[in-house]
C-alpha cells in the first residue's frame, strides 16, 4: 500500500522516479501532465481547453484537473494505492484532493518533495525538448511553480506529511533517497 504525492518543480524528476516506484511497488502512477497530453493528442473537448494553458506553461483550470483526478481515482487499479505525479499543483487542488480522499476514506500517507535548483531544471528540460520545453515556457512554468505550487510545501509540512529529498545526482541515488523517505505501512 502506497498512497503518496510526489511534489517538485517541472523537470525535478517526478515522472522519472514515479516509473521506478511503479515497477517496485505495483501501484499506478497518476500523472496529470500525461493525462492532459493524452487528451490534447486525442483532440477531446477537454484537450482543446487545456492546450493553450499547457503551451504557455500556465496551469490548466482546477475544474478540469480535479475532475480528471476524481475519475482516475475511482478506477479499480488504485485500490492498493497510487503515486500522484504533478497533482496537486495549487492550494485549491490540494484541498480538493483532501476532500476526495476523505470521501473515499483513503487518507494520504505522505508527500515527497524532490528539490532541484532552477538552473539545473532549465538545462534538463532544454535537453528533453518536449513542445513546452522551450526557454520562455520553462521560465514561466518555474514562475507558476513558485507562485502557485510552492505554498504546498508549508501546507503539507503543517500536516506532518512532507519529507524533502535532494533531487540532483544519479537517478538511482535519488530513488534510494525517495525510498528512505517513504512513509511506513
Ligand atoms: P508535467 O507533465 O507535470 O510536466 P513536468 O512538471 O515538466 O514533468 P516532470 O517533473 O514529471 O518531468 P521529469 O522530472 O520526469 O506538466 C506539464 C504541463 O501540464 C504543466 O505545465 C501544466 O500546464 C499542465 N498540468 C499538469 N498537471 C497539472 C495540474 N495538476 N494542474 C494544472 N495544470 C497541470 O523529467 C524532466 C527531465 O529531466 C527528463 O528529460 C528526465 O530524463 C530528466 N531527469 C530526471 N531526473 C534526472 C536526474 N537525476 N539528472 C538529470 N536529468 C534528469
Amino acid at each position: 500500500m502506497l498512497k503518496i504525492v510526489l511534489l517538485g518543480a517541472p523537470g525535478s524528476g517526478k515522472g522519472t522516479q514515479s516509473e521506478k516506484l511503479v515497477a517496485e511497488f505495483g501501484v499506478p502512477q497518476i500523472s496529470t501532465g500525461d493525462l492532459l497530453r493524452s487528451a490534447v493528442s486525442n483532440q477531446t473537448e477537454l484537450g482543446k481547453k487545456a492546450k493553450s494553458a499547457m503551451d504557455a506553461g500556465e496551469l490548466v483550470s482546477d475544474d478540469i484537473v480535479v475532475g480528471m483526478i476524481r475519475e482516475r481515482l475511482a478506477e479499480d487499479d488504485t485500490e492498493n494505492g497510487f503515486i500522484l505525479d504533478g497533482f496537486p499543483r495549487s492550494l485549491d487542488q490540494a484541498k480538493a484532493l483532501d476532500s476526495l480522499l476523505d470521501e473515499m476514506n483513503r487518507p494520504l500517507q505522505g508527500v515527497v518533495h524532490i528539490k532541484v535548483d532552477n538552473e539545473e531544471i532549465v538545462q534538463r528540460l532544454m535537453a528533453r525538448g518536449r513542445s513546452d520545453d522551450n526557454e520562455e515556457t520553462i521560465r514561466n512554468r518555474l514562475k507558476v511553480y513558485q507562485d502557485q505550487t510552492q505554498p504546498l510545501v508549508k501546507f503539507y509540512e503543517d500536516k506532518g506529511l512532507l519529507t524533502a529529498v535532494a533531487g540532483v545526482g544519479e537517478i538511482d541515488d535519488i530513488y534510494a533517497r525517495i525510498k528512505a523517505a517513504l512513509p511506513a505501512g
